[in-house]
């Protein structure tokens, strides 16, 4: 687990205390009597202005799952409570995010559990390589009990999870062409920022080049990497297909988004606040689900279109086969999620 003490309570404590005299206004300061003087909950008084970092523009799937679970917190605090959506990577890229919320500086964010796995290490299991079927079956295990445990783990990084979002399957692409498995043979890859990942392209002989999401365009612009790997809504919306336009169908890994709130922010909440945010985030998450759907088709296509070679895979054992040792790997480690995982088959 990522955990600073020392220097780093003092700081959560300082930006907690910085952050309720900015946010929070009204007749009640935290910590005094739940009613006030007529009665009336102490919530009512109480407003708040949040942000929510999106390394996505506003058409992606994600932010609109952002922008529907910050309609339904403030159509449900009556106002009280604003969430105002950044999308395209105006807060930062997706580490620099997650420290941030850490710290409350920033209170919301949706991000993916591949750099979140540098925080809370339960979340590198999600970057082992074909440990989900399809979709079905990975929603039947975020949605059951060890899904649920997983948010609540993040406690411990000073995260709260309050809801996953769709996110697809992962294929490589590249400048140079891919028809199999072999091409992939010496190229540069870009990662996701965890060691997992290192350790898949490794066995895959290609050489991981970790970097932040927005800088994967350019990298492939001027040869600094040779390709990447996303799902089809990003390598369709971040252009990728346009200096990456060999698209190999091998579907890797599907690596669930999270949507998170700051512990320190949580913490300064009453309870019934609490609960509404809880709830829009899993009220969110149908309609995040069916646009990801809708668009995940749409980008197929429209890659297409634009001229990318998709080459599918019709059988990906090979695939399983050379990627097996980074299992192997973890295997004990991740011994109690990866049968949770098999048991929601
Ligand atoms: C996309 C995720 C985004 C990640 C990006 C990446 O939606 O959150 O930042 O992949 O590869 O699929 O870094």
């Amino acid at each position: 687990m990522f955990k600073k003490k020392g220097m780093f309570g003092f700081l959560t404590m300082l930006l907690a205390f910085m952050l309720l005299a900015a946010c929070s206004s009204g007749t009640n300061s935290i910590g005094s009597d739940p009613k006030d003087g007529d009665g009336k909950s102490a919530d009512e008084g109480k407003t708040y202005s949040f942000r929510l970092a999106e390394t996505h523009p506003a058409d992606y799937p994600t932010t609109k799952g952002d922008i529907k679970f910050a309609e339904l917190v403030e159509e449900r605090s009556n106002g009280r409570i604003k969430i105002e959506v950044f999308p395209s990577a105006q807060l930062g890229e997706e580490k620099a995010v997650i420290e941030q919320v850490q710290l409350g500086a920033i209170e919301f964010t949706r991000v993916s559990s591949g750099p979140l796995a540098e925080f809370n290490k339960d979340f590198g299991v999600f970057s082992l390589p074909y440990i989900f079927d399809n979709d079905e079956h990975t929603w039947k295990f975020l949605n059951g009990d060890m899904g649920a445990a997983m948010l609540e783990s993040l406690e411990d990084s000073q995260l709260r999870g309050l809801a996953y979002y769709s996110s697809g399957s992962r294929n490589f692409y590249s400048s140079k062409p891919l028809k199999s498995i072999d091409d992939l043979e010496g190229l540069k890859i870009r990662v996701q920022q965890n060691k997992i990942n290192m350790e898949l392209i490794d066995a895959l002989g290609a050489s991981a080049t970790p970097m932040p999401y927005g800088e994967v365009y350019s990298s492939l612009q001027t040869g600094v990497i040779d390709g990447a790997e996303n799902n089809h809504p990003s390598f369709y919306s971040a252009k990728h297909y346009e200096v990456a336009p060999n698209y190999i169908l091998d579907g890797h890994q599907r690596v669930p988004e999270v949507l998170l709130i700051s512990k320190t922010v949580w913490d300064t909440l009453s309870a019934e606040d609490q609960e509404i945010i809880k709830e829009a985030a899993l009220d969110s998450v149908e309609y995040q689900r069916e646009e990801w759907d809708k668009y995940e088709k749409e980008s197929l296509d429209a890659v297409k279109k634009e001229g990318a070679t998709v080459v599918e895979v019709d059988d990906v054992t090979p695939w399983q086969e050379k990627v097996k040792p980074v299992i192997d790997n973890y295997r004990d480690e991740f011994k109690d999620v990866l049968d949770a995982i098999d048991n929601a088959r």
